[in-house]
Order: C-alpha cells, then structure tokens, then sequence
C-alpha cells in the first residue's frame, strides 16, 4: 500500500500555516522515534521507572522521560517552534526564537501501561507563538479554541498518528519503512452510542449527576435508556479516544470527591484541549462537565480539568 499519500503530501495539501506544517512533521518524527523504543521495551532497557517524579508529584517511567528527551531535541531543531511544555516538565521551554508556534505535549500518555505492554501514546496541541518578542508562560495559556492544530500517536497493534489542522480528522498509520501513510481521511465519531469509558473504581467519590448517568447506562434495556450498555477501560486516554473516534462511545475522567480541590485527574492543555478538539472536529462533543471543554480558560500550565468527550447525544446528556 505505498501508494497510500503520506504525512508529508497530506500537509502540503490541507490548510494550515507552514509553521504548523513543519512543527507537524517534526512531532511525526519525534513519534516514530518514540514508538521504536516504545517496540523495544525490555530488550532496549527501557521498562521500569526512572526513578524521579514530575512536577504533578507522579513517579515518572523510564520511558516518560526519554519520550519527553526526545520531542524536546526534535522540536529544539525545529525552525518554527518558538517554545514548548510538558507533562513532565514544570516550566515552559523556550528555543530562543519568535514567531512560529509552541507545542504543548504529554510525551507519553497511559504511563501505568507501559511496563505491561498495552497500548500508549503521545499527545501534542500546537498553538500560535506571539508575533514578536519572547513567548512567556502566559502565551501558553490559552483555550482549546486557540489550536492551530492538535494530535496523538497511538503505539498499538499499529502505529497510528491521528491529527487535526483543518475542519478534518485523519489518521495515518506508520509503515513498515518508518512512513506515515493516510489510511483515514475523514474520521466521523457516530452520534449514538451503547459503548462507555469511565474508571468504575472511582465510583464512590463522583458527583450525583455521574453516578446517575452510568446507573441508568448500567440498568441497560431494563432502564430508562432501553437498550443495553458495554464498557471498555484502556487505562490510556490515547487508546480510549482513539476506540471513541474510530466506531464512537463516551468517555469520562470527571471531578471526584478524592481530591475535591482538582477539577479531575486530566491535565487542561496537553491532554483535554487537544482531544476535544479532535473530538469536536469529527462530529462529536466534549465538555469539562458544564460548558465546552474548548472553552476553558486556563489560568496555569498544568491545570487540570474535568473530561467528557465522545458521542454528541451522550455528552450533552451527562452536560444536562
Ligand atoms: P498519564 O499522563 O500520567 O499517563 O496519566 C493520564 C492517564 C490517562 O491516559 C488515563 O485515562 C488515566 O490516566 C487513567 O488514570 P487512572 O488509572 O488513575 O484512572
Ligand atoms: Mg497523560
């Protein structure tokens, strides 16, 4: 299937600034290197924990810090990125350059899977660097609706590289000569559902109208919904979204009693905003709970927030 159109051919013909173009073949890059040594595993030592924690006080994997090595050397190289964070990092990068774009990223998403071989990924948002002069923290802290453009990699069965850079969604998946080929041009997240994604084991802490929401899902044919329910819990938001926008469902990390100061467990720029607007560019919805996730202000970098994204009719559901 070599005559399938790669990453390359595909940005040159969709809209979108050659910053962020050139700002996405660098991440794609950065990608497969990750998903190489993701492949490795053990055989390239690369399992087990690093032996430090981030600045969210998580103790970082091995692989947490070598996939965040690696988008940092590749964006440093990278002509039209201005600055970058991430999950692991407690402040912004800067390159030492204006214009352009900054890249937000969690380097590797679904960390807890890593040394059991299920599938992560990388997530990245790209957003407009200020015209002139030095990008500060403040240029970072913008809504969702700001994205130039947003992303994941997901390492799986395949590696696949799902974007965003204009009103479409595509997915292109990695060759066996390290290649990124479209293999979905438009991906449509379906209106309806019976399928959701939430972890049941926090159960007890979330809020009424959560706790309703799934009862009356788990109640099935026999409840208010009429029809039967499934689960499925990746453990990997990546691997989770990724399921939602190939054949729908709803997925939820909502606020919980644990720690009722936190708005939820998922972080506002490098993992609810890029999603959501994926979400929101294949047909379907997302919602920090009570208005667009897109539209959350963010008021510092490693914000967190709630998530509710999926299937249109059920996220205005649970938002109702
Ligand atoms: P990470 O970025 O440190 O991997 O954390 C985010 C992950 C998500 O991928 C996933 O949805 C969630 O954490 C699962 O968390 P938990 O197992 O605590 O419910
Ligand atoms: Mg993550």
């Amino acid at each position: 299937m070599t005559d399938l159109p790669t990453l390359e051919t595909y940005l040159a013909t969709h809209p979108g600034s050659p910053a962020t173009a050139e700002a996405l073949l660098h991440i794609g890059r950065a990608c497969v290197e990750i998903s190489r040594a993701v492949q490795l595993g053990a055989v390239g030592d690369h399992l087990g924990a690093a032996g430090a924690t981030n600045v969210q006080d998580e103790e970082q994997k091995k692989l947490d810090v070598l996939a965040d090595d690696i988008l940092g050397q590749v964006l440093e190289r990278c002509a039209s990125v201005a600055g970058y964070a991430s999950e692991e990092r407690e402040h912004v990068e800067l390159t030492g350059r204006s214009g352009g774009v900054l890249v937000l990223f969690d380097p590797l998403d679904g960390s807890s899977n890593i040394d059991v071989n299920v599938s992560i990924g990388t997530i990245f948002s790209i957003l407009p660097a200020p015209d002139n002069g030095t990008p500060t923290t403040e240029s970072f802290l913008r809504s969702g609706r700001h994205q130039l453009a947003a992303g994941y990699a997901v390492y799986g069965p395949q590696t696949v590289l799902v974007i965003t850079v204009s009103a479409e969604v595509a997915a292109f998946t990695l060759d066996a000569e390290g290649v990124w080929r479209l293999t979905h041009e438009r991906l449509r997240v379906p209106t309806e559902t019976r399928e959701f994604a939430i972890n049941m084991s926090n159960q007890r802490h979330w809020a009424e109208p959560v706790r309703q929401y799934i009862a009356e899902c788990l109640q099935g044919r026999d409840g208010s919904r009429g029809k039967d329910f499934n689960m499925r819990w990746v453990g990997s938001m990546v691997a989770d979204v990724h399921r939602i926008l190939m054949r729908g469902g709803v997925f939820l990390y909502p606020w919980d009693a644990r720690e009722p100061s936190r708005p939820g467990k998922l972080r506002l720029l490098y993992e609810g905003a890029p999603m959501a607007l994926l979400v929101e560019r294949a047909g379907g919805a997302a919602s920090d709970g009570q208005r667009p996730l897109l539209d959350v202000e963010p008021t510092s970098l490693h914000q967190r927030v709630g998530v509710v994204l999926g299937s249109a009719a059920e996220v205005s559901r649970l938002a109702a």
